[in-house]
This record gives structure tokens, C-alpha cells and sequence, in this order.
């Protein structure tokens, strides 16, 4: 493709134009930017992407994100012409189109496979959900992590070859302005990842018009500056140079590649071009039929594929790809023949599957008043599973020695630029960054983790959001859990972090209430492979329940269960709370028990679980008769209604918290025995 053929050109022209009418049959899109990169996704992918769009989930493939997510049309646009295939949920590749012509037209209408931004799990070779700026970027350094992490864990002598892929991701300058970018880059480029390779869409172009208004970075030095290697292109249209640029980022074993291509915002539009009027609407009737007749199109056609195109794709991207991925699979014929256990790992992970025996030797925790911080039995929990299931990996942002999710038995090691076949990742002060490169991994298949502070878990949150909307099962762990962290102070004590992560749709919270509890939740969450979790952890000591005396911890996997009942079975009160505070309405009712009272407490560590069970299950847990009910829980009071019902009384935070020993705190805020007896005494005089 060194010369610009003309069938290069009709190519190109046709991803413009399918992105033109179908933003205009819509009435809304983004038509300027797929305008302007058609030719670099058109160089990209038909002459160096590994992508067989036959086989879309090919693990060896090449990754191509759309960090910049509104440009969607020039996605969808390249999984139409080059044919890609469905895949089920199951991982079956079906007969039929990922993106037929009709789901084009139907852009951002309900049910289409063409959404107003790139969905995963909705549309097959859509390799991660992009829109929020920057997060795409994000993303694509996990899945370079994971890229190299699999590379040192499963290629074998002869075999080095096996896992070689790479990654490329196009971004505009909203992804630039992001903090998440810098993040990101900082770390891919600390990391040294050299199957990493960004295009920058350099059109200085965003919605209220040129990025003089706001950003006058100078974007090659920060990037040298990140410890990446710089390249550029001076015009979008210039097949020669892109392919260039790309083939630099291939010889550029030692470091991620940044290929900044200057480019116009609906090139060819004879009014548009340039401006920000071309980002976010359509061009308008009249202005497409302008633009047709300079790219020399039929003027009137819509959504119009001249003959030759989907064969040049198919002797193209197609035929390359589909040698290398047949190719591919007669290896790992060999390698599973000569290597069989690795062989199995990678088909399991591949699959999100378990290894045998991969709850085996996990820790139980007998009684003990004083017993210990739900922190702490998580790292033991952890490390038992991470010895049994070889690709749980994960790591904190800078927090690990707090949050105990390091793995420390022997051979865990670190993963550095030197060492990537380490399990336990540094991923720095980043918790923005190190949510959405979890996200990346996830999306690579690995069983991912990260860990900070619950309180910093706002700055994740975009990047959570989007592990459920993905249904990726992250597993993110967040300590120092309330105010319970104490002298730290209300800067450090969460208050609304945990109602605000429950309201995500998907996402599965957990706040154990002590270390039997930890273990039951691991080991639900260990086996959901399409959700993610939140396990929400105290800093400070919890006692360990006395399991001959109270509730089995099983009932965990039920979301919330009878810890402690009236004797009668036929409670005339019931105390609701998750994690630290479940301690203390044992307390309580066995207070009130001495006062005659029947009391029932009920352990309530993920409402996600608890909601999803049969009514009948939830009737018993919480009878629908028993109106006394008293909730109790170091955090925002947000929510509990569902639960206590009107007449119900939550003893929770209603501000923020203050700086001072945990017991001064719990006395000041209500979180005593005298306040939760006085709550349940108050509530049956009702
Ligand atoms: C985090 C985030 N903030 C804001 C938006 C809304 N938004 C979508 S596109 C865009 C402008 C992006 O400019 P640029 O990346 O240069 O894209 P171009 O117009 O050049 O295609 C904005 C602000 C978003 N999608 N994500
Ligand atoms: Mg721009």
C-alpha cells in the first residue's frame, strides 16, 4: 500500500460517508473526527492490526481501542466493512455480522449493535466501552500489562511467540486534557511497555472550539517526558507516513509509542472542516451532499459501499490476519502437547474459569473477642487463593502495606519493566488510573485486584462504573472503611463512599463483619465472572464471631443472614448491619436479651446478594411483620430505608466525621450498645 491507490482512497471514503449518513439518519453523532481518521484506522488495521475478523476473540490478537468513544461511527464503520463476526456470551463465534448494514442505520436507536458510544459484550470486536474521555487509554495500559505478563508466564523456549500482541489506542485531545491520560502514561511509561502504541488525534478541536481556549500543552515533551518514544505525522491523509509511524512503534522494543497525527475535523467539508461544529451534530443534508461530490461519491447514495470494498478488506486485514490466527492455533496444538499444564491454565483463564482446587487451604478463623482487622484476615484470604489460582494478580496504589493485598509467599514477585511475570503491581498514587488499567487486564482475561483507601475510592469511581458496566469482575479492595479509622480525620474517613458505590448498577458491595465473613465473600466473589466487587474493609481489630453460638458464615453467600435470633424464632425486633458494627448489636441483643427483649440481628454484608434472592428468603430473614427495626452502620444512612422501612430508626452518619480515638468517635456519632438497646426499645413502643 505504499502508493494511494485509488481503492485505498474509495475505502476510505466509504468509512467517512457510512459515518456521515448514519450520524445524519440519527440526527445526532459525531460525523467530523471518523472523517478525518479514516485513513489512519484504515492504515492501521489493513495493514498491520492482527485481527482476524473472523474470529474476533482470537487471545493473540492485536487490540485496537477508540479511547476518543464518540467518534464511534469510525468503529463501527471498520467491523462492518471488514466483516466481523458475532460472538455469544459463551464465546461462540455465531455465522452472523457483528455490525450488519441495518444496525448502521439504526445508529443510537434501541437494540441496535451501533450505540451512541462503543459498548462491550454488546457488539462483538469492540474490545473495551469507551465515551468517558480517557478511560480508553487507561484501559489500553492494562491490557499492555497483562499482555506482557502473559508473555512471561506462558511462552516457553520455542514457543516465544505465543502470547506477542499488542495494542493500540486513538485518542483526542479530550482524552489528552483528562487527568487519567497522564496517569496512565506515566505509569505505561514507567513500565517501559513496548507493546503499547497511542495515536493522538491532533485536530485541536473539542466542543467549544479550538483547544486554544483551554490547552496549550506542548504534548510531544510530555510524553518524552513519561519516558515514551515520540513520533509524528503531519497529515492524517498520508498513508505513507502512518504506515511509517506504525511500523516505528513495531521496531520500538523499549518503551510504549505516542504517534501524533495532525489532522481536520471533517475533512473534505466544504463548510465544516475545522471547526467544532463537526464534532458533536450532523453535518446536515445539504453540507454531506458537498462533501460527496469533493470526495467524488454519488451525491445522493446513503450508506453506500461501491464494489471492490469488502473484498479489499477481505484480501486485506482478513486474509493477513486469518494466516496468522490458523497459524496460531497449530501452535498451541504443539505447546499444549509439550507444555500441558500451562496449556489448561490459559484455556481456563481464557474462559474465566477456576483451576481445580482453587479454594483449597483458605483459612478459618476461630472465636476470639479481640480478634482481627477484616484487612488483615482479607491479605490471608488472598494470598491462599492467589497460591491456587496462578493468574490472580493485582496490586495497590501505593497502599499495600494498609491494605494488606500484597502477596507474600515465595516466588509472588513484582512486576517491573524487568520482571513482568511478578503477580504484584505497583501502580503508584493513581487510583483513577489503576481502576481503569484493572479494567484493561480484566478485559485480557487475568483475575485482576487493586486496593487504596475506601475514602479515595471517589477518585476510582469512573473506572468502577464502568468494570459494571462492562461486567467485568474486577475485585477492588478498599480499607479503612469508616470512621472507625479514627485520629486520620474526616479527610480520611468515608461517609457516603458506600451507599454511593452501592447505587452502581452491577456492582456487588461487600462489607463483611468479620473474618469467617471474609473468607464466604472471597469465595462468592472468586466465582463471579461477570461482576465486580467491592470489598469494603476495616482498619481497626473486629471480633471474631463465635460461630457455635451465632449464625454459620455461609450465609454470606445469601447477601445478608439471621446472625442471632429471639429464642422463639419470632423476633419482636430486628437489629440490621453490615461489617463493624454487626459486633455491636450482638452486643445489644444480648443486652436485650437480658431484659426479656426478642431481638433478632441480622448481618447484612452485601445487599446486592440479599436483594437478588427468592422473596420467601427475604421474608425470613426480615418479616415483613416486624416493623421495629433498628440499622446500624458507620456511613451515610442513605439507602437503609429500604430496609428499616418509614417507621424504621438508622443509626448512621449524617455528617462528616471528626478527628479523634475511634472510641471518643463512636460515643460522639451514637455507635454504642446503650444507643442501639435505647434505638430497639424505642422502636417496640411503637
Ligand atoms: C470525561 C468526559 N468529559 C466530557 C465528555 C464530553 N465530551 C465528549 S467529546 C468532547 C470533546 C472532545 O474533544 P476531542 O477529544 O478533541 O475530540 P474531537 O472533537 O477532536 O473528536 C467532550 C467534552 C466526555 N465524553 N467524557
Ligand atoms: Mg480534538
Amino acid at each position: 500500500m505504499a502508493d494511494k491507490t485509488n481503492l485505498d482512497l474509495t475505502c476510505i471514503n466509504t468509512i467517512r460517508t457510512l459515518s456521515m449518513d448514519a450520524v445524519q439518519a440519527a440526527n445526532s453523532g459525531h460525523p467530523g473526527t471518523p472523517m478525518a481518521l479514516a485513513p489512519v484506522v484504515y492504515c492501521l488495521w489493513q495493514q498491520f492490526l492482527r485481527f482476524d475478523p473472523e474470529d474476533p476473540i482470537w487471545p493473540n490478537r492485536d487490540r485496537f481501542i477508540l479511547s476518543a468513544g464518540h467518534a464511534s461511527m469510525l468503529l463501527y464503520s471498520m467491523l462492518h466493512l471488514t466483516g466481523v463476526k458475532a460472538v455469544s456470551k459463551d464465546y461462540e463465534t455465531l455465522g452472523e455480522p457483528s455490525v450488519p448494514l441495518d444496525a448502521i442505520k439504526h445508529f443510537r436507536q434501541l437494540d441496535s449493535r451501533c450505540p451512541g458510544h462503543p459498548e462491550y459484550r454488546w457488539t462483538s470486536g469492540v474490545e473495551t466501552t469507551t465515551g468517558p474521555l480517557g478511560q480508553g487509554l487507561a484501559n489500553s495500559v492494562g491490557m499492555a500489562i497483562a499482555g506482557r505478563w502473559l508473555a512471561a508466564n506462558f511462552n516457553r523456549p520455542g514457543f516465544e511467540d505465543l502470547i506477542d500482541f499488542n495494542i493500540y489506542a486513538l485518542c483526542g485531545d479530550g482524552c489528552m486534557m483528562e487527568g487519567i491520560s497522564a496517569e496512565a502514561a506515566s505509569l505505561a511509561g514507567h513500565l517501559k511497555l513496548p507493546n503499547l502504541c497511542w495515536i493522538y488525534d491532533n485536530n485541536r478541536i473539542t466542543i467549544e472550539g479550538n483547544t486554544a481556549l483551554a490547552f496549550s500543552d506542548d504534548i510531544a515533551t510530555r510524553f518524552i517526558g513519561h519516558g515514551w518514544n515520540v513520533t509524528r505525522v503531519g497529515d492524517a491523509n498520508d498513508l505513507e507516513m502512518l504506515a511509517r509511524a506504525f511500523r516505528t512503534f513495531q521496531n520500538t522494543r523499549d518503551r510504549p509509542t505516542l504517534i501524533i497525527v495532525d489532522s481536520h475535523i471533517a475533512y473534505g467539508a466544504p463548510n465544516k472542516q475545522d471547526t467544532s461544529g463537526a464534532h458533536g451534530e450532523p453535518l446536515g443534508e445539504e453540507e454531506i451532499r458537498l462533501t460527496k461530490r469533493i470526495y467524488g461519491w454519488a451525491e445522493d447514495a446513503k450508506f453506500y459501499v461501491p464494489d471492490g470494498v469488502y473484498d479489499h478488506f477481505r484480501n486485506g486485514i482478513s486474509k493477513r490476519s486469518k494466516e496468522l490466527r490458523d497459524k496460531w492455533f497449530a501452535r498451541v496444538k504443539e505447546y499444549r502437547a509439550k507444555y500441558p499444564e500451562p496449556a489448561e491454565q490459559f484455556y481456563r483463564m481464557m474462559h474465566r474459569q477456576l483451576p481445580e482446587g482453587w479454594d483449597k487451604g483458605l483459612p478459618t478463623f476461630a472465636a476470639d473477642p479481640k480478634g482481627l482487622a477484616t484487612r488483615d484476615s482479607s491479605g490471608k484470604v488472598l494470598n491462599a487463593l492467589a497460591k491456587n489460582v496462578p493468574w490472580l494478580i493485582g496490586g495497590s496504589a501505593d497502599l499495600a502495606p494498609s491494605c494488606k493485598t500484597r502477596l507474600t509467599f515465595e516466588g509472588a514477585g513484582d512486576f517491573f519493566a524487568e520482571s513482568p511475570a511478578g503477580r504484584n503491581l505497583h501502580f503508584g498514587i493513581r487510583e483513577h488510573a489503576m481502576s481503569a488499567v484493572l479494567n484493561g487486564m480484566a478485559l485480557i482475561k487475568v483475575r485482576a485486584y487493586g486496593s487504596t483507601f475506601l475514602i479515595f475510592s471517589d477518585y476510582a469511581r469512573s473506572a468502577i462504573r464502568l468494570s459494571s458496566l462492562m461486567e467485568l469482575p474486577v475485585i477492588y479492595v478498599f480499607t479503612h472503611d469508616s470512621i472507625g479509622v479514627g485520629e486520620d480525620g474526616p479527610t480520611h474517613q468515608p461517609v457516603e463512599q458506600v451507599a454511593s458505590l452501592r447505587a452502581i448498577p452491577g456492582l456487588i458491595v461487600w462489607r463483611p463483619a468479620d473474618a469467617n465473613e471474609v473468607v464466604e465473600a472471597w469465595k462468592v466473589i472468586m466465582k463471579q465472572h461477570h461482576a465486580p466487587a467491592v470489598l469494603i474493609l476495616t482498619r481497626q481489630a473486629l471480633p471474631t464471631i463465635d460461630r457455635s453460638k451465632y449464625g454459620a458464615a455461609s450465609g454470606v453467600a445469601q447477601g445478608a443472614y439471621v446472625l442471632a435470633d429471639a429464642p422463639n424464632g419470632k423476633p419482636d425486633v430486628l437489629l440490621l448491619a453490615t461489617g463493624s458494627e454487626v459486633a455491636l448489636c450482638l452486643e445489644a441483643y444480648e443486652r436485650l436479651k437480658a431484659d426479656r427483649i426478642q431481638a433478632r440481628v441480622v448481618s447484612m454484608p452485601s445487599w446486592e446478594l440479599f436483594d437478588d434472592q427468592p422473596p420467601e428468603y427475604r421474608n425470613r430473614v426480615l418479616p415483613p411483620d416486624v416493623t421495629a427495626r433498628v440499622s446500624v452502620e458507620q456511613a451515610s444512612i442513605f439507602g437503609w430505608a429500604k430496609y428499616v422501612g418509614v417507621t424504621g430508626h438508622s443509626i448512621g452518619m449524617r455528617s462528616f466525621g471528626a478527628s479523634a480515638p475511634l472510641k471518643d468517635l463512636q460515643k460522639k456519632f451514637g455507635f454504642t450498645i446503650e444507643q442501639v438497646v435505647a434505638a430497639a426499645k424505642e422502636q417496640l413502643k411503637k
